[in-house]
């Protein structure tokens, strides 16, 4: 059914499972500041110890060994290699212990796929302007260039920034996720401008000085819901949802797979709110004397969490900001089944939809979906019955698009490992194939039903093939 080198993954991000926030000269991230101000995360939480992966790799490790998998997803933390952002001064502690994860599952016949950013920027680079900063991307860029230098030679999978779209709009337009920046209709353009920038730096220094050598590939992880118009046959809806889909797929995916620019619908809708307002356009363009956007990703990694439904309309009254640039409303489609936190509803054929929707969109590329999964919220169940359909259905559409579509679909990681620090959700939402007892000190990882039926279906689809 499935290829036989096709991956078989499960992801983590480093601050919503490592601990060990000052361990060993780590130095402060922006959500180590965000936790710790208070009144941002549910129950007050914060991933000072997380699930302790710092200290329990070698549980994480069983965990993955158990579950069969062929590939693991982790991110590193910047602050934990280079404290202070840059590479003045490297914490020799961290890169041990990037070195012994990263050796420990190619011992076990284990590829990791390492991002370099998941949402924890070094608060001193925060300090210094953080990613509204143009000098933030060129500081990616030496750090990118450093890890590379360090783990490239074992590491053949790369994704640079995880969905700069959260970072941007959570991070600086509604402010919910670290910086916890408001600042409507202006910052999250910047930001995501500079992390393209920052990716596609990267991207080049790979390729001018490590590819040859190393012979891995980099891309971005591109995060996006399937979109459809709420009535197909309203004209406005439509519109709406060509808006919508370039304002979230299309802002990062445009530029780096199609034209090298942001999609011209996007501009368009930016500079008509600008004027109105009496802004010049806060949408900022490429520079000619940079290295080039387009051409930088060497596969397509999605995050693919879930469908909405789009109608024309939505804003925020006079005040400038994402939603009115966007004019475009998101509806949840009543059969859709809600799981666990509010904005997940369970459609795996949207994934389908989408995984098809790039092939035709982005020039057929390889695609490897780099998250996609099932949240708990309220009393524990370890026999999650309906996580456990949830992996059969999604997996069984993605068959469905590398047979019947013929999308070059190359892998599949489900988000995630271990149940973690969910961002704003604190430990109140459970995304585990391994549940984690937060109140035992060792951090008991325990596998759910779900666990083991992802395991089964890896199991089923990695023998009988030769
Ligand atoms: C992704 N939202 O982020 C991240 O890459 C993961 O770290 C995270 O745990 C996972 O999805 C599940 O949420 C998101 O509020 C964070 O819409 C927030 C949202 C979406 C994705």
């Amino acid at each position: 059914m499935f290829p036989r080198d096709f991956a078989w993954g499960a992801g983590t991000a480093a601050y919503q499972i490592e601990g060990g926030w000052q361990a060993d000269g780590k130095g402060a991230s922006i959500w180590d500041t965000f936790t710790h101000e208070g009144g941002r995360v549910f129950g007050e939480q914060n991933g000072d110890e997380a699930c302790r992966s710092y200290e329990l790799w070698d549980e994480d490790l069983k965990c993955i060994e158990t579950l069969g998998l062929t590939h693991y997803r982790l991110s590193l933390s910047w602050a934990r290699l280079l404290p202070d952002g840059n590479t003045r001064h490297v914490n020799q502690k961290g890169v041990e212990y990037y070195n012994k994860v990263i050796d420990d599952l190619l011992a076990c016949n284990v590829s990791p796929m390492v991002t370099l950013y998941h949402f924890d920027l070094p608060q001193a680079l925060q300090d210094q302007g953080g990613w509204k900063s143009a000098g933030t991307a060129t500081l990616f860029d030496s750090y990118a260039k450093f890890c590379f230098h360090t783990f490239g030679g074992r590491v053949k999978l790369w994704i640079t920034i995880n969905e700069p779209y959260v970072c941007a709009k959570l991070g600086h337009e509604d402010g919910t996720h670290a910086p916890g920046l408001k600042e409507p209709g202006t910052a999250a353009y910047l930001v995501g401008h500079n992390m393209l920038r920052a990716h596609a730096m990267a991207w080049h220094s790979y390729d001018s000085l490590y590819r040859a050598q190393q012979e891995g590939a980099v891309s971005l992880a591109i995060n996006s819901d399937w979109l459809e118009p709420l009535n197909a046959g309203c004209a406005e809806d439509i519109a709406a949802t060509e808006r919508l889909l370039a304002f979230t797929l299309g802002w990062f995916a445009w530029p780096v797979f199609v034209t090298g620019d942001y999609p011209e619908v996007m501009r368009s809708a930016i500079d008509a709110q600008s004027e109105k307002s009496g802004y010049s356009s806060r949408l900022p363009s490429f520079s000619k004397d940079e290295p080039a956007i387009l051409g930088t990703a060497d596969f397509f990694a999605l995050n693919y969490y879930t469908s909405r439904k789009v109608k024309q309309g939505g804003g925020c009254g006079e005040k400038l900001c994402m939603k009115s640039d966007r004019d475009a409303g998101e509806v949840l489609d009543p059969s859709w089944p809600i799981c666990g936190v509010s904005w997940l509803a369970v459609v795996p054929q949207g994934l389908r939809k989408l995984l098809k929707y790039i092939k035709n969109n982005f020039n057929n590329p390889a695609v490897y979906v780099t998250e996609n999964g099932f949240s708990q919220v309220g009393r524990l169940q370890t026999e999650d019955v309906q996580r456990a359909e949830f992996y059969k259905d999604t997996i069984a559409e993605v068959a469905k698009a590398l047979q019947e579509d013929e999308v070059n679909v190359r892998g599949y990681f489900a988000w995630s490992l271990l149940d973690n620090f969910e961002w704003a959700d604190g430990f109140s939402v459970r995304f585990g194939l391994y549940h984690v007892d937060f109140a035992d000190a060792k951090r008991k990882r325990t596998i759910y039903r779900s666990g083991r039926e992802y395991a089964k279906i890896i199991s089923k689809n990695r023998c009988g093939q030769s």
